[in-house]
């Protein structure tokens, strides 16, 4: 029999967990083949939910509580997993909210996910057949489903669907591999983080229709002001393509700028677009290097400066293209046209040319 440890996050949830608890009993008595302990981490609930699970301590056997001071739910899931490696030698866990919005009656089809091979299972809400709950205010929907875009875009990882879902099963590999270093993450950070770890690593992912339901007792822990400002610290801090985007844009105002000067000067437009894209092309290749690319980042006076040769000379194709757009269009549509011809051509020509050129060859990892 395979051993489940069943980790269930506990903040004031007194009217939720003694029925839950005996809900997942019942899911696990049925399917049969699995050893079940279930660990409460409660942080202190005021409403005394340890006491409602210490009275089912004394009626079950495979129940633990463990109590600890109030630092979160990423924390209190990593304390459950560090317990239940040390208590249980545990080869498959469990993650659930205590408040009925993760029906307990899924959790045979995850293991079916599971039989089939997947390494790690979740409830989302982002496939056929799931759902968020229709009562949502509109505020609390955005934050959901952007939340979700946004991670998903910013990542580049375009599956699984629902990355913030706290609905899951994985095998304890997973987490022994990939799951440590994590405590600094809060709320769904955390479980962002997470996933994209064992995304990273190559463990197969599996998701099942979850119908996320509205609470009927307590109420939610997570504010979703921090939720959002965290997240999105998060995704920018790991995104090369949001990093890459924000670096473009400041760029691309620089360039505006001095070319625009350039053209008070009564510089020729095609010369002034192509000068000022230089200057910005290679703001860009320091910003790059200091922040989007920063995990491989060239250093050391030699290479850099050898490095940043080959890349004046890779740009100088992107200078190319531009001074060509701007000087053939201008002909056709006069001087003032000249941004419209710049801005064209950056978002046509020069930026799938710099984001090939700059993976393929700048910072490449086997490029000394
Ligand atoms: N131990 C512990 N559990 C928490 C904490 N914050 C939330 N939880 C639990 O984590 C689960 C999900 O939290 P909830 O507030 O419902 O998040 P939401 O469903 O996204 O609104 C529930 O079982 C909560 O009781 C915390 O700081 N510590
Ligand atoms: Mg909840």
């Amino acid at each position: 029999m395979k051993r489940v440890v069943l980790i269930l996050p506990t903040y004031n949830e007194k009217d939720n967990i003694e029925t839950l608890i005996i809900s997942i009993q019942k899911v696990f008595q049925k399917l049969g083949q699995y050893q079940l302990q279930i660990l409460v981490v409660d942080d202190f609930s005021p409403d005394g939910t340890a006491k409602v699970v210490e009275r089912l301590t004394a009626k079950f056997q495979n129940i633990a509580l463990i109590s600890k001071k109030k630092e979160g739910l990423g924390a209190a899931i990593i304390y459950g997993v560090n317990y239940a490696f040390k208590y249980f030698s545990p080869e498959l866990f469990i993650q659930i909210d205590a408040d009925w919005q993760h029906n307990p009656e899924l959790l045979p089809a995850f293991f079916n996910c599971l039989e089939k091979g997947a390494d790690f299972v979740i409830g989302s809400r982002y496939i056929k057949g799931g759902s968020i709950p229709i009562n949502w205010g509109i505020n609390r929907k955005i934050y959901s489903i952007a939340g979700n875009a946004i991670v998903r875009i910013g990542l580049g990882m375009m599956t699984p669907f629902d990355w913030t879902s706290g609905y899951r099963l994985y095998k304890s590999d997973v987490f022994r591999k990939v799951g440590y270093g994590l405590e600094k993450y809060s709320g769904y950070t955390f479980q962002v983080a997470f996933l994209r770890n064992a995304k990273t690593a190559g463990y197969k992912i599996a998701e099942v229709p979850l119908q996320f339901v509205d609470r009927i007792h307590g109420r939610s822990k997570i504010a979703p002001l921090d939720y959002i400002k965290n997240l999105l610290i998060y995704i920018l801090n790991n995104s090369i393509f949001l990093k890459y985007l924000i670096i473009g844009i400041i760029g691309f105002t620089l360039q505006t700028l001095l070319t625009k000067l350039l053209i008070t000067f009564k510089v020729f437009p095609g010369i002034a677009v192509a000068v000022s894209s230089f200057f910005a092309i290679s703001a860009n290749f320091i910003g790059n290097n200091l922040w989007t690319f920063s995990h491989n980042k060239i250093s050391g006076a030699s290479k850099l400066l050898k490095k940043f040769t080959h890349f004046i000379a890779t740009s100088i194709g992107a200078v190319v293209i531009q001074f060509i757009v701007v000087s053939v269009g201008v002909y056709f549509w006069g001087d003032n046209a000249w941004f419209l011809l710049m801005t064209f051509a950056i978002i046509f020509l020069v930026i799938p040319y710099n984001y090939f050129i700059y993976n393929r060859l700048i910072w490449k990892k086997t490029l000394d």
